[in-house]
């Protein structure tokens, strides 16, 4: 069985992580999403919550699977022999970290990243650039999908 990782915070999945995590569910049998916890970076959404909207957003993929991990990606993939990890690269800027801890992973692990490059779309777009907007009222029904949308609104409007 042929298996990737996608991971990231996810807080929340934009169309742009969705257009990768769907790619990536095309080239591999198995795709795990990995959010990754970081207990020094208060999100807006809780873990769980990320977890059920990814969810909720992959369900059509068929060969998807979510779940969060607290420690290194490498010892997430090694539990899991899983050998790849897929990345979407948006632009140059990108690059520098990107292949930093592509680097530092197959050092620590032997684990490859593959690089796939983003959908023009969605080059700029990022979840701390949603949040952003979405927390000034503006429209990001475009850049998430709608059960993001439905989200950003409940919690935009009990904070
Ligand atoms: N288009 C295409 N791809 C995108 C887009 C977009 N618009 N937006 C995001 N992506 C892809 C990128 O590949 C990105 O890396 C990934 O989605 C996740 O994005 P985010 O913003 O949700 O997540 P990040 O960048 O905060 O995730 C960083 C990790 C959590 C992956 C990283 O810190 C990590 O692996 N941490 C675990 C601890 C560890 O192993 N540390 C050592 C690393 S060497």
């Amino acid at each position: 069985m042929r298996r990737a990782v996608c991971p990231g915070s996810f807080d929340p999945i934009t169309n742009g992580h969705l257009d990768i995590i769907a790619r990536a569910s095309r080239l591999y049998d198995e795709v795990y999403v990995a959010v990754m916890i970081n207990k020094s970076k208060k999100g807006l959404f809780e873990i769980d919550e990320r977890i059920d909207l990814i969810r909720q957003v992959t369900a059509d993929c068929g060969n998807v699977r979510v779940e969060s991990f607290h420690g290194l990606l490498v010892d997430f993939c090694k539990q899991r022999e899983i050998p790849a990890i897929v990345k979407g690269l948006r632009a140059v800027s990108d690059f520098d970290y990107e292949l930093q801890m592509a680097q530092m992973n197959i050092g620590l692990s032997g684990v490859e990243t593959l690089f796939v490059p983003t959908n023009p779309t969605y080059s700029f777009l990022s979840s701390s650039l949603v949040k952003e907007v979405a927390q000034w009222g503006g429209d990001v029904s475009h850049l998430v999908p709608p059960a993001v949308i439905e989200a950003l609104n409940k919690r935009i409007r009990r904070d």
